[in-house]
């Protein structure tokens, strides 16, 4: 297998030129028989592969079908998603991985489905993830943090996940506190689930799971979901390439956190800031006792929100006690 994603890399790296079966053979350390085998094997997998002979081996195309192979070849990270665990069905990407985890997988090992059959959203709600539609991906990550600081990766994420969606698509994303990307339609073509496996003071893992809707048409979704979901071949009239848009993730993702770990939160706050849905407006705050309007203004340090209150108080949310959509007032 890693012989195979050796391969798959060297020639990734040389899109434009051809590689020569003795360069391929001394780097992988294996025949140049050996070397011809793979490349039939790749041929079975969907990559299209140019050999000439005194020039050496190139790839012309790769499959339009997920599998590990085609996520790596082409993919520009130094540590995130160089394990790959693929399955066309699934689940949810997010129990994979915990297995995953818990049997000891490393630090950026990645599972990806093209479709899940319980896919999962906050407090078990269902993320709807229908075969070939979407990016579902869970990550493996263990960042050395106190538990009480996880919630700042999923803004984390999010900042990530707007950056890739507006960089390939021209398309402005908003976040909406905490996990969700939309757009200014209000409708919600992403989500991030951040699970946490912790002891007292360190964490051992976390999951973090994104759902990203991609070439989905309305009818794709039950009723009730078609009233708030979009993707982005909705948003903008074409068809995506699921595994181009991972791999352009991938990268920004890896950039963000290898960041945010040298230099801490304050940079990801004011990134996040300029995509925060209804940021500086007035939001409906409600709780068992009374319902409250206050103004949003930013996101805190431990990733709360930040309201300012009508007697111009500053006040930190921790949960989902927000009306973002003021369906009390219609
Ligand atoms: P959430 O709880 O914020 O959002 C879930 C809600 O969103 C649902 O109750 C439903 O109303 C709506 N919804 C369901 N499916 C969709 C959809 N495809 N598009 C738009 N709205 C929808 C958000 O949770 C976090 C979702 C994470 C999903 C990823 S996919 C990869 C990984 N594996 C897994 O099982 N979950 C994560």
């Amino acid at each position: 297998e890693s012989t195979r994603n050796k391969l798959i890399q060297l020639l990734a790296e040389n899109k434009e030129s051809y590689i020569s079966g003795q360069m391929l053979s001394d780097q992988l350390h294996i025949s140049r028989s050996a070397i011809w085998k793979h490349m039939k094997e790749l041929e079975r997998d969907g990559y299209e592969i140019e050999a000439k002979s005194k020039r050496g081996y190139r790839i012309i195309k790769s499959p339009e079908k997920i599998t590990e192979n085609t996520i790596l070849w082409g993919l520009k990270t130094n540590w995130l998603g160089k394990k790959v665990i693929h399955r066309e069905m699934t689940s949810s990407t997010q129990i994979l991985a915990h297995q995953a985890a818990k049997q000891n997988e490393g630090h950026g090992t990645i599972v990806v489905a093209d479709e899940q059959t319980t896919g999962r959203g906050r407090m078990s709600r269902t993320w709807h993830s229908k075969k070939g539609s979407g990016m579902w991906l869970s990550m493996i990550l263990k960042p050395e943090l106190p538990p009480y600081l996880a919630p700042q990766l999923t803004l984390l994420t999010a900042v990530a996940l707007a950056d890739t969606i507006s960089e390939i698509s021209n398309t402005k994303p908003l976040i909406k506190w905490p996990n969700d990307i939309l757009f200014s339609n209000q409708k919600k073509c992403a989500g991030i689930l951040t699970e946490l496996q912790a002891e007292q003071d360190k964490i051992q893992y976390v999951v973090i799971g994104i759902g990203l809707n991609v070439n989905q048409e309305l009818s794709d979704w039950p009723d009730e979901i078609q009233e708030r979901a979009t993707s982005l071949s909705i948003e903008t009239n074409k068809q995506w390439e699921i595994q181009s848009i991972m791999q352009h993730f991938l990268s920004e993702f890896e950039q963000t956190y290898d960041n945010y770990m040298v230099k801490g939160f304050s940079e990801i706050k004011k990134r996040w800031e300029a995509y925060g849905f209804k940021l500086g407006e007035l939001i409906t705050i409600q709780n068992l006792h009374e319902t409250r309007r206050a103004i949003f203004s930013g996101i805190a340090e431990d990733g709360a929100l930040l309201i300012k209150n009508e007697d111009g108080s500053l006040e930190k949310l921790y949960s989902g006690e927000i009306d973002w959509f003021n369906k009390g007032d219609r």
